[in-house]
């Protein structure tokens, strides 16, 4: 018995000193609603207001009321077409520059109250967040912090409006994941009747910090996007271009809404201190709002495709627009064009090559952290290396020669985003060729390359702030070319 007990205890012994430690987090890592956003990738913005029955982007903030009035308004198929589509969540402009809200708000009468659709009795949110509810979708709320109607906007009494209407939002439509700031502010609008021009200084103005406080309050799992963040930052266009570097990183405090920062915004900083990643907003059509001269303007599911491989494909997510029409409804031409885009995707990334076959690495930081993590579809295990190593490489062996041409890297962001440049080379003929360069990975890179047959694919990570640590590798052959 007591030699059991002793084999016991040496056995314990030398598996305590085998287990090696996780690499400790470097730089600024992700909260957990950053996490959570992160893997949304990809949903919907709806832009609808008075600006769809006036044919205008910015309305002046005179629009009557009654001028709202979608004759089949049906927040349901808006839902129904973004889950088919695949969209994870919906955000909706409860009210744009015009300062008209879609939902009853108590502290205006410009709002659906006062519109004629359903004498006045309507919700917009409230519609919306029952749908999302019924199709399983995250709501999310754009407030625009510029209201061309208020009489007080530009006066400290306007940002307690704000802030009342903020908090509306934020207890009676359920949970929200994503609130929108937007940086447009200022300019010419009615002002309550006052028809003139007013200008806010965009760093002191608004005095986000205890805006913020808000939200953090009543809606503790809601990311804040603006310019800057504080949660989420903006790429700096509005065009669907992601930067092929893109940290996640950011030195936020340097910057400001409505501030001359596209290049930073699109790249982050690399010795930034804080994380803020980046979402790709940008419409299906030329314009934010719904204009029937752009029914054929629509962009194509091909198209949708270049986009997504330029915002979700670089290290962001995809905030897509797709604006209702007159009746209140997506109309066909964008349905279709999105349905269409989803198949294209599902087609892209049908079969996956690299699951469960042989990696190697050059070096690994032992037991826990061993090359086959990158390829076991569990996104919680990962490959690293020992704490001094900062370049290394992984083999994966297809077995036999394989058509690849599609390529998914992720990095473990737990532990914060590391790697500065990598490169993904094939074994064609008996010799190594490179087949893509990069700088940054982050949360995800899908990059694409021409097609090569290879029984070999090495990914080299040649640069890393820290020993590298990455979760995922994806193989496809994408159809064409
Ligand atoms: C901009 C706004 O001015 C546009 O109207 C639109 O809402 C876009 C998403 O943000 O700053």
């Amino acid at each position: 018995m007591k030699s059991i007990i002793n084999l016991l205890f040496v056995i314990i012994f030398f598996s305590a000193c085998v287990r090696v430690n996780p690499p400790e987090p470097f730089g600024p890592v992700p909260s957990e609603r950053q996490l959570v956003w992160h893997e949304l990738e990809y949903y919907m913005f709806v832009h609808f207001t008075v600006n769809t029955f006036t044919d205008k982007e910015w309305g002046y903030g005179d629009e009557k009321e009654s001028i709202f009035n979608p004759t089949k308004l049906d927040c349901r198929q808006w839902a129904r077409v973004a889950k088919d589509a695949g969209m994870k969540g919906i955000i909706i402009t409860a009210k744009h520059h015009d300062g008209f809200c879609l939902w009853p708000s108590q502290f205006t009468e410009h709002s659906v109250k006062n519109s004629g659709w359903k004498d006045g009795k309507g919700d917009v949110l409230r519609e919306l967040n029952q749908a999302c509810n019924e199709y399983r979708l995250e709501m999310g709320i754009y407030l625009s912090p510029w209201d061309r109607n208020s009489a007080v906007y530009g006066t400290p009494e306007y940002l307690a409006y704000y802030r009342n209407q903020l908090r509306e939002l934020m207890t009676e439509y359920g949970d929200i994941f994503e609130v929108w700031f937007d940086g447009a502010n200022g300019g010419d609008g009615y002002y309550g009747g006052a028809r003139e021009t007013r200008r806010i200084d965009n760093k002191t103005y608004y005095d986000w910090p205890n805006t913020h406080k808000i939200i953090r309050e009543l809606q503790p799992n809601a990311v804040m996007f603006s310019d800057a963040g504080p949660d989420i930052r903006w790429v700096g266009n509005e065009r669907g271009i992601g930067s092929l570097t893109n940290w996640c990183l950011l030195k936020k405090d340097e910057m400001y809404p409505g501030g001359d920062f596209a290049k930073i915004l699109g790249e982050g900083h690399e010795n930034g201190n804080y994380w803020v990643p980046t979402e790709v907003d940008v419409s299906i059509r030329r314009g934010w709002f719904y204009h029937p001269d752009q029914d054929s303007l629509v962009r194509s599911p091909e198209n949708l495709m270049e986009l997504y491989y330029s915002s979700v494909g670089r290290n962001s997510n995809l905030l897509l627009n797709v604006p209702p029409d007159r009746r209140g409804l997506l109309h066909e031409n964008d349905v279709k064009s999105l349905l269409a885009f989803k198949e294209l995707r599902d087609k892209e990334f049908t079969s996956e090559l690299a699951k469960g076959k042989k990696v190697i690495s050059s070096k690994d930081r032992g037991k826990d952290f061993k090359a086959l993590n990158v390829n076991d579809g569990d996104p919680d295990t990962y490959w690293a290396t020992p704490d001094d190593i900062t370049s290394a490489s992984l083999t994966i062996d297809l077995g036999t020669e394989t058509e690849v041409n599609r390529i998914i890297l992720q990095e473990y962001i737990k532990l914060g985003q590391r790697v500065q440049e990598f490169n993904v080379e094939a074994l064609i003929g008996g010799e190594w060729k490179r087949i893509i360069d990069g700088n940054t990975i982050g949360y995800k890179v899908i990059r694409k390359f021409p097609t090569v047959k290879t029984s070999k694919i090495k990914v080299t990570v040649i640069k890393s702030k820290a020993c590298p640590v990455i979760s995922n590798i994806e193989l496809y052959r994408a159809p064409g070319e």
